[in-house]
């Protein structure tokens, strides 16, 4: 049974996206069209990343963005096609991309909306050439500018105040999971028919988590607090849990395997980096409310993601997400031996 009560089988993302629209008072549709205009943007994404080793946009462009990391081409076509979907509906004051340095305004062309849109592009997109599951990572806000071109602070929101959030996971198959608040659902796209149909209703995560996953090559570098943790779920937790760890180093795999099977997805900070490598605002706090809204739990390790109050479109943060149990012990160790 889906959030909304669905128990026919026939539900596309449409259909589903309008129902949750009623339960947004004063609602005015808007929402509606640009989560559908995202799902337009991930089947477009969706038909190159999956033909990546036969066309000619597999590889690098030879440029760096603003992470300092390789622009795949493929970055830049799912960049450009959300920017495109979304720059002249006058539902957007803004948008924020992981792939653009700077907010990017509507076109002033085009009027503008009540919405912030931020993106992750294509997370993960190193590991295109390794056929391993990339996506595209979205959060919407309400703005909070009284109207006009957007500015920094519609865009630099707690995860608290997200209204939507989600991803297009680009993988075996196609699946959007998103959240509205109500719950999360995900849908399989039938490339047959080009739709999304919901496929995963009411997602919640698993009370016995199976699970753990961390890049343990950076063990040497983590805190003493860090490493007791690891050391607790390598030796089983007090026998708590028995759990297995699988780490892909695509966050959106790695975190779309959490919601469906249960466990902890963290990424800490290292003794010998200024700031740790996740974004905040393009992939922890997304990632992390979605954690939430099946019930989970997401910390900097040394509070509640959602209290953070981002400070910078590119702001780095160290993230644990998963059962709250399990997250919460991660809390305890680094306390303890780290006197977070
Ligand atoms: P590491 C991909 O580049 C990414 O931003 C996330 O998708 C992923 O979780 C992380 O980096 C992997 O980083 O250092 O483990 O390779």
């Amino acid at each position: 049974m889906s959030t909304l009560g669905f128990d026919d089988k026939i539900v596309t993302i449409e259909r589903h996206i309008q129902e949750q629209q009623k339960q947004i008072p004063h609602a005015t549709g808007t929402l509606t069209g640009l989560l559908q205009d995202i799902a337009l943007a991930g089947k477009m994404i969706a038909s190159r990343t999956t033909r990546a080793g036969l066309v000619d946009i597999i590889g690098a462009t030879g440029e760096t963005n603003v992470q300092g990391e390789k622009v795949q081409k493929l970055d830049i076509y799912a960049h450009e096609t959300l920017f495109r979907l979304n720059d002249h509906t006058g539902r957007l004051c803004a948008m924020g991309s992981e792939e653009a340095e700077e907010l990017i305004p509507i076109p002033e062309q085009f009027e503008n909306g009540d919405y912030v849109l931020l993106f992750d592009p294509l997370d993960g997109s190193s590991n295109i050439n390794y056929n391993v599951s990339v996506g595209t990572i979205f959060t919407i806000f309400r703005r909070v500018t009284p109207s006009g071109p957007g500015e920094l602070e519609d865009a630099l929101q707690p995860m608290r105040r997200i209204v939507a959030a989600g991803y297009i996971v680009y993988g075996s198959s196609t699946m959007m999971v998103y959240s509205c608040g109500n719950g999360v659902d995900g849908f399989t796209l039938d490339p047959q028919v080009g739709e999304f149909l919901l496929s995963h209703p009411n997602i919640r995560l698993p009370e016995k988590p199976k699970y753990w996953s961390g890049n343990m090559s950076y063990y040497p570098k983590w805190t003493k607090g860090v490493k007791a943790y690891c050391d607790w779920l390598i030796n089983g937790c007090d026998g708590k849990h028995k759990m297995s760890m699988r780490y892909i180093g695509s966050m959106i795999a790695d975190v779309h395997r959490l919601l469906l099977s249960g466990g902890i997805f963290f990424y800490p900070n290292e003794t010998d980096r200024a700031e740790a490598k996740l974004r905040l605002l393009y992939e922890t706090m997304p990632m992390g409310f979605l954690i939430e809204q099946a019930g989970g739990y997401v910390s900097t390790g040394t509070e509640p993601l959602r209290n953070i109050q981002p400070t910078d479109l590119h702001q780095r943060m160290a993230v644990y997400m998963g059962n709250r149990d399990l997250v919460e012990k991660a809390e305890e160790f680094i306390t303890e031996y780290d006197g977070a």
